[in-house]
């Protein structure tokens, strides 16, 4: 069930499904300390996708810009720590997709909401583009919307699905992407999607 999208991208399907009772523990043990919150852009608007992040640096917005922080700026604490189970998850994925001893250092967790959407952007405030990003899809499918090098590109459309797995990487790390509006229904992690991001920030 490994498939490559492009080159640098590889879908796993339903990789992080026999993982996603214990993920989604993990996950109310994160947001227990770092509530998920809309965090507003440098525009001023705040995000319809509410985020938190764990590992020892978080990825954050504000009025001022995007940036890895060390610390929760909501509550002046480290982020917490990434659970066991994710960071073995992450490494086991990207081992599939070829990428041997990847070690992030952060998780970015996003949740939507029916009506949540992530328009076209980027992921560039990394330091090294030379490791991939792995992707996790629990909860409601969502459409992926991944376009090219330019945002002028037209995107393709792909469904995810909870379980699934994205490893991101090569050529295909620096693309336009985003996700189309959430619609409602029912799943194991009730009426939301969630997205882990696995990324070396620093
Ligand atoms: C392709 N998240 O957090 S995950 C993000 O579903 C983000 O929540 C989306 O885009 C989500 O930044 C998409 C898939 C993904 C993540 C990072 C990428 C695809 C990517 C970086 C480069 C290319
Ligand atoms: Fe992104």
């Amino acid at each position: 069930h490994a498939m490559p999208l492009r080159p640098g991208a590889m879908l796993l399907g339903g990789f992080a499904a026999p993982d996603a009772p214990a993920l989604l523990e993990d996950l109310r043990r994160v947001e227990a300390r770092a509530p998920f919150r809309n965090m507003v852009t440098p525009g001023g608007w705040p995000m319809s996708v509410a985020m938190t992040n764990c590992g020892s640096v978080g990825w954050v917005t504000d009025r001022t810009g995007y940036r890895y922080d060390p610390l929760d700026p909501q509550t002046g604490e480290p982020w917490p720590a990434m659970p066991e189970t994710f960071r073995r998850l992450a490494g086991r994925a990207a081992e599939v997709a070829g990428y041997r001893g990847f070690e992030p250092d952060s998780c970015l967790m996003n949740r939507y909401e029916p009506g949540s959407r992530l328009s076209l952007h980027q992921d560039r405030n990394e330091l090294d583009f030379d490791a991939p990003i792995v992707s996790v899809s629990l909860g409601l499918p969502a459409t992926f919307l991944w376009g090219g090098a330019t945002r002028a590109d037209r995107p393709m459309r792909i469904r995810l699905f909870h379980g699934d797995v994205v490893v991101w990487g090569g050529p295909a790390r620096l693309t336009f992407h985003g996700v189309d509006t959430l619609s409602g229904g029912e799943s194991p992690a009730g009426e939301r999607r969630y997205n882990l991001t696995f990324r070396v920030a620093r």
